[in-house]
């Protein structure tokens, strides 16, 4: 059960693989072939918008099970720079993960943390208020340029993402220039050893979503798709209302999907669920550096004093190094108490491993045909109200 994307005759750089489709929901199982290794899927992808996973060196996301990581094109455009992450050997070379990574084009963050100063046909202006506020204007063309010199396996489109709520029009205006967008993207994009993503925007409003992905599957062969807009401040269900008919029955079977920027593990299941492939978020890494763990408890907030004398290992039913390597909830309740730079590491570790394991599991019920029943399990333990 096999489906190619990105034609011609040429060696096949990317395809994608359908493995298994789960009977009881739309959930299916599937292997992504890259330049770099193979990604199964679904999977949790960790971010390292820097060219790094902050607290988490490459050995150890390997030992962990990650299988491929995100960067950010905006970030390593202002710092570095992107000329000399090529001058470097590209983005592998330089951070030393040679397994493969996607690129998110950096639009949201510009509409996330840029002030952005100017939003044209030919693409955006923005002050770049998290390096030296220099203004910043990058065309879809020169976004390309940008993804293709750090030479990650995977590049994203230029998108707009809105925020939420937001007006139909302003809606409406996202999903018309992302289109634009999408089209000149994939002209101006030609490295044949990388794939480039479409994104689906168009907000909550289903047939704004069904027309940015008519306009996608218009303006070319794209070897996968990116849903962008969902969690930007809309409730669980609101978002599922949109995104689940949209996985389920509009985008095609043979391309992998993407949900971006959602990390929360009952958002994962569900979204399993409803036939999505791969996620990221800062989530786990950024909560652990809050001193917090995920637990099939709920969240675990490791300052709290009735962890003090805890000789329980994170989460007890966890696989990760931490929970088998004799490391308590004491001890990490006193290096995050002490701001040790070691509690922030051995919880992102624990984080990473837990959605990474999370995935894994989904992966292997969708193999034996029982997804409907892992969703069951996941919604009635105590960690599924907590997220
Ligand atoms: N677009 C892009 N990256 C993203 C998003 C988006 O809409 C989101 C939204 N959750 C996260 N990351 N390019
Ligand atoms: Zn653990």
């Amino acid at each position: 059960d096999q489906t190619a994307t990105q034609g011609g005759d040429e060696a096949r750089w990317f395809t994608y693989d359908i493995v298994a489709e789960d009977p009881g929901t739309h959930a299916r199982a599937g292997v992504l072939h890259t330049p770099h290794g193979d990604v199964p899927t679904p999977i949790f992808m960790p971010v390292g918008t820097k060219g790094t996973v902050k607290g988490l060196l490459p050995p150890t996301l390997r030992e962990l099970g990650t299988k491929i990581l995100l960067a950010n094109t905006y970030h390593l455009s202002m710092r570095p720079g992107e000329a000399l992450v090529e001058e470097m050997g590209g983005l592998h070379e330089f951070m030393q993960w040679h397994g493969p990574i996607l690129t998110d084009s950096g639009g949201f963050q510009v509409f996330s943390h840029g002030e952005f100063t100017k939003l044209t046909d030919d693409g955006v202006t923005f002050r770049a208020v998290d390096y030296d506020g220099t203004y910043v204007s990058w065309t879809p063309e020169d976004n390309m340029r940008i993804a293709q010199s750090l030479g990650a396996d995977i590049c994203m489109q230029l998108d707009q993402c809105p925020g939420y709520p937001a007006s139909r029009s302003f809606v409406e205006r996202a999903v018309e220039l992302s289109s634009m967008w999408a089209e000149r993207c994939y002209r101006a994009h030609d490295r044949r050893d990388q794939a480039l993503f479409g994104i689906v925007q168009g907000g909550m409003h289903m047939d704004l979503r069904l027309r940015s992905l008519r306009h996608l599957e218009e303006c070319g062969d794209f070897p996968g798709y990116g849903i962008g807009g969902y969690s930007v401040g809309e409730d669980h269900q609101t978002m599922f209302e949109t995104l689940a008919p949209l996985a389920s029955e509009y985008m095609p079977r043979e391309k992998p999907r993407y949900l971006m920027g959602v990390g929360n593990p009952t958002t994962l299941v569900h979204g399993v669920e409803c036939g999505i492939d791969m996620f990221d978020c800062v989530l786990p890494t950024r909560t652990a550096r809050m001193g917090s763990a995920f637990s099939s408890e709920g969240r675990l907030n490791l300052k709290n004093a009735r962890f003090t004398h805890d000789h329980d290992p994170l989460d007890p039913g966890c696989t990760c190094p931490v929970c088998t390597g004799g490391y308590t909830r004491a001890y990490i309740h006193h290096l995050v108490r002490q701001r040790e730079m070691a509690g922030s590491i051995l919880l992102s570790m624990h984080n990473v491993y837990y959605l990474l394991d999370l995935m894994r599991r989904a992966r292997e019920a969708i193999v034996r045909g029982e997804y409907a029943s892992f969703v069951g399990e996941w919604d009635s333990l105590p960690a599924a109200r907590d997220w």
